[in-house]
């Protein structure tokens, strides 16, 4: 930027960007997949799950297979639990809790383990965990060859409708599929070329036991409970609607003959909730009889695109473009670039947000809404050491925070047993979570201590509704939902920390670094005083929580509390080699290129190591370099998080290269995040970290482009958000910077400075105002 022109412009119009993308007809039932559009598409049917496509309401999710003869639509229902509340607290936790930290303060790490592992972690269920599970699967089977031509299905993000169309015989057949949050109902619409050519059975079908199927006029129903001692009751109902032709029962099955056209509407629901599925699935499904399906539709597409269309993102395009999904992902594996399809799993991931966590839904969990079978990989929970955070990275700053909620929801949902847990096992006030949890969320410690004895997880999750208010500043909020979480998560803390005899300073602990080990002269062990992560987890929550009071001008006694803990707490420090030290003293590692980096929480999501701090800085570099060289970055959401890091260090290229590792090595054909198997944390970690290139604001100020790597030399970005309430577009040619748009969706004034590369400029921004940087001409 030579000649840098600022205009401030009062109450300007939106920048009108050119849409990047070809936006295809989705009125049109013959419609085919357009290269370059927002579109995951196919030349063949899903041979398995990983191939399928997601659809989702938030609540009611389905993957869409879009074979030929033999149609799959596996099915879900966010609340299909099983279990129920379980006390899994070790009573002998609180009295032997002193005991363990003082041998911890003697280094007697193996002992000290060896006695929490006995005396404070909860049980694990000797029935296995509770778990999330598949509602069944809705089967079409086709009278006609499961060959055909001009074979096309697709996934369209900027409508969120699934497709099928090919050719059988003389004949074309198409499906379209997408799951409505207005009518609460997956809508399914099949048809074809010619009058009378629709003729298949449909049935209703799920594995296990404990469920019943049956139908009655154009009706389909599945109902059951999985597991005998708890599990939700759920419920799920499908109707036939055909167009011409007749529809008739043949056994579990309805059979379809002659028709023109079918509509297929199909809802589900739980008792998880306490009401009655039957009637919720009657009530919905009563509704949704009297409209068209292509009001219904018009009415999903407007609903979605509300959220999805504020947000576009031009990366640049290759003749990668014209091939399909899985081919693209097979040649960048062979080492091809495909900025587009960068760009595209940016929007599939603001796609998977949308569609799985919606107001009043439960949030996202391992596996988003979407998990086959009865029992899916780690139960598809809510692991809170660092998954179901990252699953709601992108949902502030990539302009979806009505979908942050159901976060915000669950979060307060887990505090009347967190409060029990801290009093009963740690004797302190406020509350406290582990590394996991469930739908009938569980706050104890359980399982084995290198992974459960882990006190942080609330006091991480309690910083989500902080950032919501960071980046909306609604007070209100502020109040009601954010404060009262973090309070009592630092109330926990208050009472909890404990002075470091060899230090004088406040530690945590008995805890460990997710999920790593250290070699001690006696044996590895997991379990110390002040492992970096807690410090910085809580620096970051009392620090937070100081802010949030000074805001809403509270609580000044407890204000002093957290101001002395704070200035007690013992701070992050690098090793001899440089390095971030993951323990509170220099300890080998177990596995030195473990996939949790825990101890960067500080660079990010925290905010504790930026540029101003050069040499955790610069430790925290050596720290990512040395994980790698050590074979980390293997699970899918490691690699996403390492894209942030890098992203933070303002570091364009290793940020792109990593990102490229992420779609080369852990990302399945259907653009799902593969752990291995499928989780879905990689996905939403993987679009935070495309959106910290871009744009960045967590240290108080706005940095355009931190992290431009040279393979994206143009491009345009509208609509990410920043802290302190602002939008911003931005386009840029040669790798520099074109012009920005930022818009102040704030309340009040405010001054903010904005970095791009080496310069800074200082606004007093007021609502509604927009600031336009025009960067060079050539
Ligand atoms: C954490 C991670 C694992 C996995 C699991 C669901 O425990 O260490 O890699 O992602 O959560």
């Amino acid at each position: 930027m030579k000649k840098t022109n600022l205009l401030l412009l009062w109450q300007a119009s939106l920048p009108l960007f050119l849409l990047f993308t070809i936006i295809p007809d989705v009125r049109s039932q013959w419609s085919q997949p357009v290269a370059g559009s927002m579109q995951l598409w196919y030349d063949r049917p899903a041979g398995e799950w990983n191939e399928a496509l997601p659809v989702g309401n938030g609540s009611l999710g389905a993957m869409v297979f879009g074979r030929v003869d033999d149609e799959t639509i596996q099915l879900n229902e966010e609340s299909l639990w099983t279990g129920m509340p379980v006390d899994r607290a070790n009573p002998a936790a609180l009295a032997h809790l002193d005991t363990v930290r003082q041998l911890l303060f003697r280094k007697k790490y193996v002992e000290a383990e060896r006695l929490a592992q006995e005396k404070i972690m909860g049980k694990r269920l000797e029935s296995g965990e509770h778990t999330y599970q598949t509602l069944g699967n809705l089967r079409l089977h086709f009278d006609h060859a499961d060959k055909a031509e001009n074979y096309h299905r697709w996934l369209d993000l900027d409508s969120a409708l699934a497709k099928v169309v090919y050719k059988s015989g003389d004949t074309w057949f198409g499906r379209e599929v997408f799951s409505s949050h207005p009518a609460q109902a997956i809508l399914i619409r099949l048809y074809a070329s010619k009058p009378a050519a629709l003729n298949f059975t449909v049935r209703l079908e799920r594995p296990g036991e404990g469920h019943t199927t049956g139908i009655s006029d154009n009706q389909l129903i599945l109902r059951g409970k999985p597991g005998d001692a708890g599990g939700v009751h759920y419920y799920c109902m499908a109707e036939i609607d055909n167009n011409g032709g007749t529809v008739t029962a043949d056994g579990e099955k309805l059979r379809i003959s002659r028709a023109d056209e079918i509509t297929i509407r199909l809802t589900a629901a739980t008792d998880y909730r306490g009401e009655d599925p039957e009637s919720l699935c009657s009530k919905r499904l009563e509704k949704t009889r009297v409209l068209s399906y292509r009001s219904m539709k018009e009415s999903h597409v407007a609903d979605y695109r509300s959220l999805f269309r504020r947000v576009s993102l031009d990366l640049g395009q290759t003749d990668a473009i014209y091939f399909p999904t899985d081919r693209r992902l097979e040649a960048m594996r062979k080492g091809s670039d495909d900025p587009h399809l960068m760009a595209l799993y940016f929007q599939f991931g603001r796609y998977l947000l949308i569609s799985s966590s919606r107001p009043g839904s439960l949030p996202a969990n391992l596996q988003g809404i979407w998990a086959d079978g009865l029992n899916p990989p780690w139960n598809a929970d809510y692991h809170i050491n660092i998954n179901i955070q990252m699953n709601y990275w992108p949902a502030e700053v990539a302009n979806l925070p009505e979908c942050h909620p159901p976060l915000f929801d669950f979060i307060e949902s887990l505090v009347p047993n967190g409060r029990i847990t801290a009093k009963n096992t740690y004797g302190c006030g406020g509350w406290v979570a582990h590394h996991t949890t469930d739908a009938w969320h569980f706050t104890d410690p359980i399982g084995r201590t290198y992974y459960g004895l882990w006190p942080t997880g609330a006091a991480w999750l309690s910083l989500h509704p902080w950032e919501h208010f960071l980046f909306n500043g609604d007070t209100f909020f502020l109040r009601h939902r954010a404060y009262p979480v973090m309070k009592e998560s630092a109330r926990f803390f208050l009472d909890y920390l404990v002075t470091d005899p060899s230090t004088g300073l406040l530690v945590s602990g008995p805890s460990m670094s997710p999920e790593n080990r250290f070699k001690t002269p006696s044996g590895e062990a997991s379990v110390c005083m002040g492992p970096t992560m807690d410090q910085q987890i809580i620096a970051e929550l009392l620090s937070a929580c100081l802010k949030a009071a000074e805001i809403l001008e509270t609580d000044e006694t407890f204000r002093d509390s957290i101001s002395h803990a704070l200035s007690l707490l013992s701070p992050t420090r690098t090793g001899s080699d440089g390095r971030i030290l993951e323990w509170s003293e220099e300890l080998e590692e177990e596995w030195p290129g473990h996939r949790h980096i825990s101890h960067l929480f500080g660079l990010h999501p925290g905010t504790g190591i930026t540029p101003a701090h050069q040499e955790l800085f610069a430790g925290a570099r050596k720290t990512i370099e040395y994980r790698l060289a050590h074979g980390g970055g293997h699970t899918g959401w490691s690699r996403a998080w390492i894209i942030n890091f890098f992203a933070r260090l303002h570091d364009g290229e290793q940020s792109y290269h990593n990102l490229q590792e992420l779609l080369r090595k852990s990302t399945l054909p259907n653009l799902f995040d593969n752990h291995p198997p499928f989780q879905i944390d990689g996905n939403f970690g993987g679009t935070a970290g495309i959106a910290e290139m871009l744009l960045q604001s967590h240290s108080g100020e706005l940095h355009l482009l931190p992290a431009l790597p040279a393979a994206w030399p143009g491009g345009k970005v509208t609509g990410l958000r920043a802290r302190g309430g602002y939008e911003v577009d931005m386009e840029w040619q040669n790798g520099k910077l074109k012009q920005a748009f930022i818009r102040a969706n704030h309340i009040d004034q405010k001054s903010t400075r904005v970095f791009y590369n080496d310069r800074v400029y200082m606004f007093t921004t007021r609502p509604g105002m927009v600031i336009v940087l025009d960067g060079d001409e050539d």
